[in-house]
């Protein structure tokens, strides 16, 4: 039993009871006899003392149609700390009752074959999910996009395994085809598949980590009266002197639906020493591990023109226009700058559609994966057959650890079944 909902003072409550059990320890707090997937209004009574606690809403799921698989009850109650803790202390008094470990409802989920590793990973990214791109990706792999693809080619792979294993025992049956295994043939798309799904996997951290967007130029240029600006409160100092910003302020922001951390920066200029010196150091840290640099001009300020500039901002617009800017921006012109935000929200799309579409997010599936890959490799690279299915076999076990299921049966039964040996 676990409370399931966020931590309370809120208006409702969920308390989630999950095993054999579940239905009598309804009963025990006076919410028996549930009908199956029916919402029913029950008074909830304390099994110790029989003290009214509150009334809540029940919900009984018979296993194997609930969350994990086994018989669940739920008490939707009042969402206080008084009600809870009360239901909570109540339960785990009675014998067959304890607190759920974290994510144990979910890991039973998964013993009882609701779903898999994969989709349980997913899940927890959904919960997690803060932007909206987040969201799409964490709800589409929790649908089973990734336990699909590795399903069809753990399929495939036990084809091409059962083909290896019909000619190493059984050559000499006649329902084998001749020829050789046509082995390296199917393996190699494969392969080739898991390859590119591993490379579009490589920046899957990006979606959220965040989209590294750089705001630098002179001193005095007005970055930090930009950043203060799309980000719709004071993140950074912004004054007249120049070389205020002596280290880098960074903001996370929600731009489009996607996540990006947007920094200001030291204004950069040669003379400087000292502190400010440290600080331009900082900036060029800073762009080096940029994905969107936006060089700030303004018509006071010398202009750096850095050849990384993806976007030239020529701000101040209301006292002068800037030269070679891009998009022309001032403080007092709101449309400029959701202009410029419009821009950034479109640069971090783009830099993060590829993070959003990725199957593998997680570093323990990058790692399976690449197993697979490597035996799919191994597979390819020899010649003899019994190498060849060894390797084979272990690319299988691999997707197993992904998928958190391994069936040596299902080998055989393929084998079996396809060419009908031993009968
Ligand atoms: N006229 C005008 N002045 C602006 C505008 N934006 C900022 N300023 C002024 O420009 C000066 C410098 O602004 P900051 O935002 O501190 O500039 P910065 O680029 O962060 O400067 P450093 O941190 O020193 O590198 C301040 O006096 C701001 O008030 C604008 O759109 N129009
Ligand atoms: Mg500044």
């Amino acid at each position: 039993m676990a409370l399931s909902s966020g931590p309370p003072p809120s208006g409702i409550a969920v308390i989630r009871v999950s095993g054999a059990e579940a239905a009598a320890v309804a009963a025990a707090f006076g919410a028996g006899d549930l009908a199956p997937r029916r919402a029913t209004l029950r008074p909830l009574t304390a099994p110790s003392d029989g003290e009214l606690i509150d009334h809540a809403l029940c919900l009984f799921f018979r296993g194997p149609a609930s969350a994990t698989g086994e018989d669940v009850v739920e008490f939707h109650c009042h969402g206080s700390p008084a009600v809870v803790d009360r239901i909570l202390a109540e339960a785990v008094a009675l014998p067959q009752v304890r607190a759920a470990e974290a994510g144990e409802f979910t890991m039973r989920a998964v013993f009882s074959g609701c779903m898999d590793l994969a989709d349980a990973e997913s899940l927890a990214d959904l919960i997690d999910a803060r932007t909206e791109a987040e969201r799409r990706r964490a709800l589409r792999l929790s649908q089973g996009a990734l336990s699909q693809r590795l399903a069809d080619w753990r399929a495939r792979l036990i084809t091409v395994l059962s083909l290896c294993e019909a000619h190493i025992d059984f050559a000499d049956e006649s329902d084998v085809p001749d020829g050789g295994p046509p082995v390296d043939a199917a393996t190699g798309p494969i392969a080739d598949e898991i390859a590119a799904a591993l490379l579009g996997s490589r920046d899957a951290d990006k979606l959220t980590d965040g989209f590294r967007i750089v705001l630098v130029g002179p001193p005095n240029a007005g970055k930090s009266s930009l950043i203060n600006a799309l980000a719709g409160r004071r993140v950074a100092l912004v004054s007249d002197e120049a070389g205020t910003t002596r280290d880098v302020v960074s903001v996370t922001l929600d731009l489009g639906g996607y996540r990006a951390v947007v920094s200001d920066t030291a204004g950069v200029r040669e003379a400087a020493a000292g502190i400010e010196a440290l600080g331009i150091a900082r900036t060029r840290e800073e762009l080096a591990g940029a994905d969107f640099v936006v060089e700030v001009r303004s018509a006071d300020t010398v202009p750096l023109c850095l050849d990384e500039a993806d976007l030239v901002v020529g701000h101040k617009a209301d006292v002068a226009p800037v030269a070679g800017a891009d998009l022309a921006t001032g403080l007092a012109d709101g449309a400029s700058i959701e202009a410029l935000a419009r821009r950034l929200s479109e640069a971090t799309a783009a830099g993060l559609q590829g993070a959003e579409h990725a199957l593998v997010t997680r570093a323990r599936q990058r790692s399976a994966l690449t197993q697979v890959a490597d035996a799919l490799a191994d597979a390819l690279a020899t010649p003899h057959l019994e190498l060849k299915a060894e390797a084979l076999r272990a690319a299988c076990r691999a997707i197993g650890r992904l998928t958190g299921d391994i069936d040596v049966e299902e080998i055989l039964d393929d084998v079996f079944g396809r060419f009908c040996i031993g009968k």
